[in-house]
């Protein structure tokens, strides 16, 4: 079993607020299609979940009445993120949506139940589960926002997959910033402790880069191999699946 993550960064643009990036759900789509495997998909909020929650402050939990508003508002703009990924995946392959809050339950923002039948019913019938960053109930705090990252170390905890593809905008962690220097190159493999939390922004109310590499590194524990590539480019999925990648593999 392979679980990706289909990055809020690549699926969306993440200047302009509900801008589905449709090419690269097209291009995501087709990889799959010829994945023998079988997949778990998850996606991130991008420009659509990340700006109402960060208007309502979704992620402090229940503070005020009209945080309820900005509770159903991001979970609206999920599922038409969702609905359209969905729409385009069913042009090539079975993809069901599995809607997090409706399985998920969290306690401090650390996911506390998680009903994963539906996702081993849906991987039965040879379909592929698609679940997303979501706002869900959380039995301290009220509400909070659940990345798709924690979802996939959950994911990774109970199906104990042979491998968790990251699926962002850019190639991998390079070995100096490539904004300011031409030469810079990706890192083939890179231990969890160099891996540097300094690489991406830290915008999304999620935490951004490094919230992501807090969920890499737990997913790495449990002995699952990490690969970190560029989905906005047509076959580093079918590469990286065959083990020819062209992205950055974390270890221990
Ligand atoms: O992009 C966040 O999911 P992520 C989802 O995986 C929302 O961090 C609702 C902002």
């Amino acid at each position: 079993m392979i679980i990706i993550k289909a990055g809020g960064s690549a699926i969306t643009d993440k200047q302009k607020p509900y801008t589905p990036r449709t090419d690269v759900m097209e291009l995501i789509a087709e990889e799959l299609k010829e994945i023998k495997d079988s997949v778990i998909l998850v996606h991130g909020g991008g420009s659509f979940g990340h700006y109402p929650a960060k208007k309502y402050r979704l992620n402090e939990g229940y503070m005020f009445p009209e945080q309820i508003k900005g509770f159903s508002e991001t979970k609206e703009k999920m599922e038409e993120l969702n609905n359209i990924f969905i729409k385009i995946l069913n042009q090539k392959v079975n993809a069901v949506p599995v809607q997090s809050s409706a399985c998920i339950i969290t306690k401090n923002k650390e996911i506390f139940k998680f009903f994963s039948e539906p996702v081993s019913k849906i991987l039965n019938f040879g379909a592929i589960p698609v679940l997303y960053g979501d706002t869900v109930f959380d039995e301290r705090i009220g509400f909070c926002i659940l990345s798709g990252d924690r979802i996939i170390y959950e994911l990774s905890r109970i199906f104990r997959p042979g491998k968790v593809v990251f699926g962002t905008d850019v190639d991998g962690v390079y070995d100096k910033d490539p904004r300011k220097h031409k030469d810079a190159e990706i890192i083939r493999e890179i231990s969890l402790r160099e891996l540097s939390i300094e690489i991406g922004d830290t915008e999304d109310v999620t935490g951004g880069m490094g919230g992501k590499l807090e969920e890499i590194r737990r997913i790495v524990k449990l002995g699952i191999e990490v690969d970190l590539i560029n989905i906005t480019v047509k076959g580093r999925i079918t590469d990286c699946v065959k083990g020819d990648f062209k992205g950055t593999r974390i270890f221990s």
